[in-house]
């Protein structure tokens, strides 16, 4: 076995990680200051008066994402325009300075304490770039903002299982930019909530590279470390032309953890995937978007590959000017919700005796199409590939093939009629350690028809 394989199998998930990757599923809130402008990106110019939902409710928020089968919710707390949705006492530019609730009104209260009542995890996205504040770009004065706006959020609403960053860099309004100082953000997050994963432009979770929803079709956990500082690197280096860039490791090549891509890495790390995307074209709500929902295969499809492809999915559902999601996405979710309940509810091998480890029989004849496997990845991750057979009564036949397995994979197959299935792996890092074997068949097919 190669040095390098030998050092990849040591790589474990912390803690924090495992924790989150059994949310599997959560959903993003994006709501804000744009939500009444109808913009994506806020200049920060827009006064604080005209936010204003008439109708706010984040327990119909957190109520849709749990009927959705998601497990958290993430808020954003402050987008890009710097309008903050707590009443931040570093800053004018707030809740408490708009009509909403006579300026009494916090957002992130709301939502955490929605989250806690329908047993959600609760997460902040906070923007880094701030297009409002006028320390931005003066570096030290602003860093020292952010952390005490950081502060804030981590002190006064409860549990956080995310911090979500993102690495946007843009020029404040007095033209400057901004060194952000991540290291000092970080200590504080750790120091502050151990339990928090920090996301994207941070060292717990990964992003998958791209807001479409495309995913791997082998994802690994274990990669090189320096995707670690991708969405920083690339964010200050794509104005620089330093010859680097183009050899440089992206978070959006398809194939971070094989062997091969590996084979040159210094150091490897556990730095598991979370594929984001939104419900709808943009993140922020607009009513010209209302026909553009996501149809439910589609999200379907992206929660197989990215749930069933050993990543964690987040899906963005932005409230509408009433701060309501719309019906039409609600309609979706609960239909989507229902489909993955329906699928799920009944594991055909529960009963089922295990031959061999990797051996099944079911004890009857059952129509089946979707096969669940999971490694035990508190010991890493090492399938490489697999095959799936399935016996009637006679011989075994092939019905599946894949690559990675990780966290989970869920196996999409054509219906067969099994009394049995087994699972061979193919090619390991070493031993492996199913932990999870289910098999199931599918309600979506009728409904997506
Ligand atoms: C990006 C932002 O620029 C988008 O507006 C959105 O918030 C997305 C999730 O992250 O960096």
């Amino acid at each position: 076995m190669s040095d390098k394989i030998t050092a990849a199998l040591k790589v474990r998930p912390s803690a924090r990680q495992l924790r989150w990757q059994k949310l599997e599923f959560y959903g993003f809130i994006h709501f804000g200051m744009n939500t009444f402008t109808d913009q994506e990106w806020g200049d920060g110019k827009a006064p604080a008066r005209l936010f204003n939902p008439a109708a706010l409710d984040a327990g119909q928020w957190a109520q849709t994402f749990k009927n959705a089968g998601m497990r958290g919710l993430i808020l954003t707390c402050k987008h890009h325009d710097g309008f903050c949705l707590w009443p931040s006492r570093y800053t004018e530019y707030s809740v408490k300075n708009s009509p909403w609730q006579g300026g009494r009104g916090d957002v992130v209260k709301e939502a955490a304490e929605a989250c806690a009542k329908e047993g959600l995890a609760f997460g902040i996205y906070l923007s880094p770039w701030d297009r409002h504040e006028a320390s931005y770009g003066d570096s030290s004065r602003y860093n020292q903002f952010f952390l005490n706006q950081l502060r804030e959020l981590l002190t006064g609403y409860g549990p956080i299982f995310s911090v979500w960053l993102d690495g946007a860099c843009g020029e404040g309004p007095n033209g400057k930019r901004q060194e952000y100082d991540w290291e000092a953000y970080y200590a504080l997050i750790r120091e502050l909530r151990p339990e928090a994963v920090i996301s994207v432009v941070g060292p717990d979770v990964r992003w998958c590279g791209n807001e479409a929803g495309h995913c791997r079709e082998s994802e690994w956990s274990v990669v090189p470390a320096a995707l670690q500082l991708a969405e920083r690197i690339q964010e200050a280096s794509q104005k620089v032309d330093d010859g680097k860039f183009s050899r440089r490791i992206k978070s959006t090549d398809e194939d971070l953890g094989s062997r091969e891509a590996i084979a040159g890495a210094e150091e490897l790390v556990w730095y598991p995937a979370e594929v984001n995307t939104s419900i709808r074209p943009g993140w922020f709500y607009h009513a010209s978007e209302d026909d553009k929902v996501r149809p439910l295969e589609e999200l379907l499809e992206i929660y197989y590959n990215s749930v069933g492809g050993n990543a964690n999915f987040l899906l963005n559902v932005p409230p509408d000017q009433r701060g309501l999601i719309h019906e039409n996405d609600l309609n979706c979710l609960l239909e989507l919700g229902e489909v993955l309940r329906e699928t799920f509810r009944h594991n055909l091998a529960a009963d089922s005796l295990p031959k061999t480890c990797l051996e099944f029989d079911l004890g009857e004849v059952r129509l089946l199409d979707r096969v669940v496997l999971g490694e035990e990845i508190e010991l890493g991750q090492r399938v490489e590939a697999f095959t799936l057979y399935f016996r009637q009564s006679g011989e075994w036949l092939k019905c599946y093939e894949g690559t990675t397995i990780g966290y989970k994979r869920i196996c999409r197959l054509e219906p067969v009629q099994a009394k049995a299935i087994r699972l061979e792996i193919t090619l390991a890092r070493a031993n492996p350690y199913i932990s999870q074997f289910e098999v199931y068949l599918s309600s979506d097919r009728e409904r997506c028809r």
